[in-house]
């Protein structure tokens, strides 16, 4: 049995740079195929399918592929048609990723009197995800239709195609321009990572490993490490102020008898505000550095 692990990630996209970079600042290095569509790891059993992103689910579905990095948008519209059409689901989520946010909404026009989900009733919805569209309608009791688009949702209204959307939403901005105001919001989406349920043994220790690794990196991007002098009778407030610390060190300091250094891994951000306030309270020498990998 192949010892490798598959995974699937975007090609080309939103999410292509976010991934690839995600897999090197895991450790791995890539050679890339003649044709671009595989990167093998040289120093990790891993190969990387670059793929359409809509393919992913069904690539990891099948268990042609172990993982697959995707939008949850995506994947939950895969998970309802599936399950529309009585198809096995063979796939879990498994990691959330920090990046890739968006948001899917319905958008209704600027001059429109659709102001709350009751007015969708009757109403023509164009979308391209019309799984998670009509699971929502039902789950509401709203009685609307649904128009399947592959691209370019927003500027169905103008066409008079419909009589609102419901797409993805980041800023903003692409709803402004095309005269939409967005209303409900259906699903709030990330990147996540997911995985073939019935994974073999020996690929599944490697599975493991690579989530592992995702999680040590991702835990540590927001973590610091902060190294301050503190007056001894200051030592319990001054801890109490540095945000998200477990059990900070405190050492003594040659030939200062008044003050002791505090080191501590802080695992939220730490703000300036935060920094102001331990000088405030007597806090010297303080220094805060980055941490690159945190394994528990
Ligand atoms: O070619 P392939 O099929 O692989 O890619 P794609 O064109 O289907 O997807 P792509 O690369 O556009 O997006 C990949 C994933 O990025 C999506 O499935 C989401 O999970 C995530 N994502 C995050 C977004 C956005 N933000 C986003 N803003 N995907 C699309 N948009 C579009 C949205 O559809 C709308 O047209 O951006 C526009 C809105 O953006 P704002 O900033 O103007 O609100
Ligand atoms: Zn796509």
């Amino acid at each position: 049995m192949e010892n490798k692990i598959k995974v699937a990630i975007q090609k080309s996209g939103r999410l292509s740079e976010d991934s690839y970079n995600l897999l090197k600042s895991i450790g791995i290095k890539f050679n890339r195929s003649k044709d671009q569509l595989i990167a093998y790891g040289t120093n990790y059993p891993i190969e990387v399918l670059l793929t359409r992103d809509d393919d992913i689910p069904t690539l990891v579905n099948e268990g042609t592929c172990d993982i697959g990095i995707v939008g949850k948008n995506v994947f939950e519209e895969f998970k309802l048609e599936s399950i529309a059409k009585g198809n096995r689901l063979n796939i879990d989520e498994i990691y959330k990723l920090p990046y890739g946010s968006c948001r899917l909404s319905f958008a209704v026009p600027e001059k429109s009197n659709l102001n709350s989900l009751e007015d969708f009733s009757g109403k023509k919805i164009a979308t391209s995800y019309p799984n998670i569209v009509n699971n929502f309608l039902k789950e509401n009791n709203i009685n609307a239709g649904c128009i399947e688009f592959k691209g370019s949702v927003e500027i169905a209204p103008k066409l008079g195609t419909c009589d609102l959307i419901c797409d993805l939403v980041s800023t903003g901005t692409t709803l402004r321009a095309n005269g939409l105001i967005e209303a409900q919001t259906l699903l709030q989406s990330t990147a996540e990572i997911y995985a073939y349920r019935n994974i073999s043994q020996n690929k599944s220790d490697l599975v493991n490993t690579f989530i592992e690794r995702v999680n040590a990196v991702i835990k540590a991007s927001n973590a610091r490490y902060i190294m301050l002098h503190a007056p001894k009778a200051k030592v319990e407030k001054i801890v109490s102020l540095i945000p998200g610390s477990e059990s900070p060190t405190i050492i003594p300091l040659t030939n200062i008898e008044d003050k002791v250094a505090v080191h501590a891994l802080c695992i939220e951000e730490i703000f300036w505000e935060t920094l102001e306030d331990l000088k405030a309270e007597g806090a010297t020498s303080i220094l805060v550095l980055p941490i690159e990998k945190i394994l528990d």
